[in-house]
């Protein structure tokens, strides 16, 4: 029997939950859960990485209070974002968010300068205008006084457990985020060298899955192994993917839809490029052949705004909403961080002279249509680039509780759906654990576990017609170029 404590944090919340394995079976108890608040800092929004730290404090004394002896611990988080520390591992300046605004208009810059084959070639990763590689171009320019400070570079995971044990170190699948990583070597690529990004700051990657060092709680007065797992929770989920004898997809659904296949080398080539296909690690080496899709992001924030409804509410009421009055590109860049979601996705309606929805229902049903309508664009694109057809789609995370977006990405991409599980972050970094303890043998025994342990629900599709029917409509619309002024407040 292992007692196990995952800290999972996501760009919206956080949580640390107790993993038990019985030998047989994972169970999982949440022990604490908070907000993940951004704040602002010298014009930028920053991680409050303070504050993190303390909940993860509070979270791991909550177990420790109840009497167990964990025996390990191991921390996943969102991907590309990272600390600087000085010489004394100091913190210079608050970690920036990818939502920030300060790398616009930076990577078409750099593509412009050293050319974008050259960084897919290399990196086999997606254009995101928020990759680490263009935080860094950013951060160089803008020079801030503790620039010539820097020794170190650790990603938000890994900066966490440093400030926890004290051990420095550069996980595989979160470094590569940043496309800064030769996917053909695994090492840092050379494009730093060609944007003069200093290598020195960086620590040598290391594979996931691993025992570090050790946490102590002077409260306690207990030392608890800890574990280097996949640290980019996308990766962790990915883990956690219950995949069986059959070949299929998966959509790691949360703040943001990760849809994607796994693959055991890199797919870097014309086709995967021209779709912007990531080719992110994995653990165990593989690859993470994926699109970055918003996702359940533009919900959230239409929530925030509508204040009074839980998520079932809007859920329910885009139910009986009519059906494809409006669609918006949810990939295009206006919904990543504006001022008010609402007000975004009915300039993008009013610009594509469709029907401004108004009620709650009609936004949200504008939202998840246009979301299953993307699924259907991804899902397209990973059968034209995988060698065997795909079978249907493993939707984890929380919004895999969503059913009617289930249902809509089995009617829209016309293949089965099997959801769960809901917390496959926090799966994957307990499997990860489990691998690192050496009481499991690797990634597909893992899988076997998460088969054994959580409940799978199937969707058939039932709707395709009506999807695919309005697809061109979809495809017509995400090509249209929009008035940036009209569009971004
Ligand atoms: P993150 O990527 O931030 O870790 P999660 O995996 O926690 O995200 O998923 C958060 C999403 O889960 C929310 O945005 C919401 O869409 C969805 N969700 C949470 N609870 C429910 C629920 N009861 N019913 C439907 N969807 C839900
Ligand atoms: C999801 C995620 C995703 C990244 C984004 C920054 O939480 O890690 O995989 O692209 O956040």
């Amino acid at each position: 029997m292992k007692n196990l404590i995952a800290i999972d944090l996501g760009a919206g919340s956080g949580r640390v939950i107790l993993g038990v394995y019985d030998g047989k079976k994972l169970s999982l108890s949440e022990y604490h859960r908070f907000i993940n608040n951004p704040i602002k800092c010298e014009n930028h929004i920053c991680w409050d990485i303070e504050s993190l730290l303390k909940e993860i404090k509070t979270g791991i004394d909550k177990i420790l209070q109840a009497g167990i002896l964990p025996d390990c611990i191991a921390i996943d988080s969102w991907g590309v974002d990272f600390v600087l520390t000085d010489r004394n591992g100091g913190m210079l300046g608050l970690p920036v968010t990818y939502r920030d605004e300060r790398t616009k208009g930076v990577m078409d810059k750099v593509i412009a300068q050293i050319g974008g084959d050259a960084i897919y070639k290399q990196s086999g990763i997606q254009f995101l205008s928020f990759n680490t590689l263009y935080q860094l171009v950013t951060l160089i320019q803008q020079q801030p006084c503790w620039l010539d400070d820097v020794d170190c570079l650790q990603f938000i995971p890994d900066y966490l457990g440093f400030r926890l044990t004290g051990q420095k170190n550069c996980e595989f699948t979160n470094a590569t985020t940043s496309q800064m990583v030769d996917c053909h070597t695994g090492e840092w690529s050379s494009i730093l060298d060609d944007l003069a990004i200093p290598r020195q700051w960086l620590l040598p990657i290391q594979a996931p899955n691993r025992l570090i060092s050790h946490y102590r709680s002077e409260r306690f007065d207990v030392e608890i192994p800890f574990a280097s797992v996949a640290s980019h929770d996308t990766a962790s989920a990915v883990l956690a993917v219950p995949f069986d004898c059959r070949k299929a997809a998966y959509l790691s659904s949360g703040t943001w839809s990760l849809m994607g296949m796994e693959s055991l080398s890199p797919l870097v080539n014309a086709q995967a490029q021209q779709l912007n296909i990531t080719n992110e690690g994995g653990a165990e080496g593989r690859f993470r052949v994926l699109k970055n899709i918003m996702g359940l992001w533009i919900v959230q924030r239409i929530q925030h705004e509508l204040e009074s409804y839980s998520f079932s509410d809007l859920v329910s009421l885009a139910e009986t909403a009519p059906a494809f009055v409006s669609l918006i590109n949810p990939d295009h860049a206006m919904f990543l961080n504006p001022p008010s979601m609402v007000e975004a996705v009915q300039a993008f309606c009013y610009q594509t002279e469709q029907p401004t929805p108004q009620s709650p229902g009609a936004l949200i049903r504008c939202v998840l249509e246009s979301l299953a309508l993307q699924y259907r664009s991804v899902w397209v694109g990973l059968n034209a680039l995988s060698e065997q057809p795909l079978e249907g789609i493993h939707i984890v995370g929380g919004g895999s509780q969503n059913a009617l977006l289930n249902q809509w990405c089995a009617d829209a991409c016309g293949c089965p759906v099997w959801a769960g599980p809901i917390e496959a972050s926090v799966v994957g970094n307990l499997c990860g654990q489990l691998i690192a303890l050496q009481a499991l043998s690797g990634v597909d025994a893992a899988r076997r576990l998460v088969r054994d342990s959580f409940t799978i629900t199937t969707y058939h599709p039932e709707g395709e017609a009506l999807f695919s029917e309005q697809w061109q409509r979809f495809i017509a619309l995400c090509n249209t170029e929009l008035v940036e002024q009209d569009v971004c407040c």
